[in-house]
């Protein structure tokens, strides 16, 4: 039988109400451009969506303590809520979703595969973990030029943990104090693949203890907790203190990605199962049980959302694919034609 949504006691970590509003605003267009990418493909017009529901709560409890114009992000394919989160205009996610040429990457990166030099978002990667060691550079950079008072987040799955690279960016991160924080968006699937048949723990914090840093774990349901335990870390990275892994515990709701068909590896029980934990109604009973937003606040909050999201959907639909002459610009240098 399917839980209800039990919500948590309010603890506010110094948050006020009108960051709490803004923290379920940016959930709610999280979820609404995240949606956008399935209906996208599902119409025929984009090729290819990752979907991030049921993450919004890291998203939007990480993005708040991250520091903007001062921190670096390091994400992965699953973080549209942490990039929306910390600025990337909705815009943005469409262009990369229709690859137009107005995309920051110029319509040729993978859909769901953003940069913003101007925000510090690092390029996502498709490969698994390759975050991490380019998280843990930038880190160190930040230590060897004595560049205080700024931090890493770096953000990946609980199949990533499993991966070298992992292990060699966090004992390096670890050997080296570096200010990095390392964020595992643990929703209990690598695709196909259950946490169980990969790892023998069931807590991926408990990886911490083998290379010396400190582990914390969160309900990555709840945005105010994810928030302050982030926050503490990142604090924590920015006073030279070293890096810290945090593993926020989540439930991926949607299939992997448009290409992937859920229904040939868990039953739909499963899901509706966890639905308790999906944190957007959640958060939206958390405020209103405490008066910090009315039904008819979120009603209207949603409405404008889903007007803003339609606008932006039809502004980058409407844009040019890029110039077919414009392949190999900013892969080969000058006017190299390597076809010729
Ligand atoms: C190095 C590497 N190995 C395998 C893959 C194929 N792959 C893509 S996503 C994925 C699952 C990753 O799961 P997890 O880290 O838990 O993140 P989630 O998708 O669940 O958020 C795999 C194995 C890849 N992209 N890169
Ligand atoms: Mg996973």
């Amino acid at each position: 039988m399917a839980k209800a949504i039990d919500t948590p006691a309010l603890e506010r970590h110094g948050l006020s109400d009108e960051q709490l509003r803004a923290m379920l605003r940016n959930m709610i267009v999280q979820r609404t451009v995240d949606n956008r990418g399935f209906q996208l493909n599902r119409q025929g017009k984009i090729p290819f969506a990752t979907g991030s529901e049921g993450h919004e709560g890291i998203h939007a409890g990480a993005a708040q303590a991250f520091h903007r114009g001062r921190d670096v992000l390091a994400p992965y394919y699953r973080d549209i809520g942490l990039c929306l989160g910390i600025g990337m205009p909705p815009l943005d996610a469409l262009l990369s979703m229709f690859a137009r040429a107005a995309d920051i990457s110029g319509g040729r990166q993978f859909p769901n595969h953003y940069t913003n030099k101007k925000l510090g978002m690092l390029s996502v990667s498709s490969i698994i973990a390759a975050q991490c060691t380019h998280a843990v550079g930038v880190a160190y950079a930040f230590k060897l030029r004595k560049e205080h008072d700024r931090a890493v987040l770096c953000t990946f799955g609980d199949g990533a943990t499993s991966e070298g690279e992992w292990h060699e960016s966090v004992n390096f991160a670890a050997i080296h104090k570096l200010p990095v924080v390392f964020l595992c968006e643990n929703n209990e699937w690598a695709i196909s693949t259950p946490r169980e048949h990969q790892m023998a723990i069931k807590d991926i914090i408990a990886k911490a203890e083998g290379y010396g840093l400190p582990g914390v774990k969160v309900d990555g349901s709840d945005p105010i907790a994810v928030y302050a335990v982030v926050n503490a870390a990142l604090e924590r990275a920015r006073a030279g203190e070293g890096p810290t892994l945090v593993e926020a515990k989540c439930y991926r709701f949607l299939s992997h990605t448009t290409d992937d068909d859920d229904r040939t590896y868990r039953t739909r029980e499963e899901i509706e199962r966890h639905r308790y934990l999906d944190p957007v109604p959640r958060f939206e009973k958390l405020l209103l049980e405490q008066g910090i937003v009315s039904a008819d606040d979120i009603a209207a909050l949603k409405k404008e959302v889903l007007a803003e999201v339609n606008a932006v959907t039809d502004e980058a639909e409407a844009l040019p694919y890029p110039e077919p002459a414009e392949l190999y610009a900013n892969v080969y240098e000058g006017t190299h034609e390597p076809w010729l």
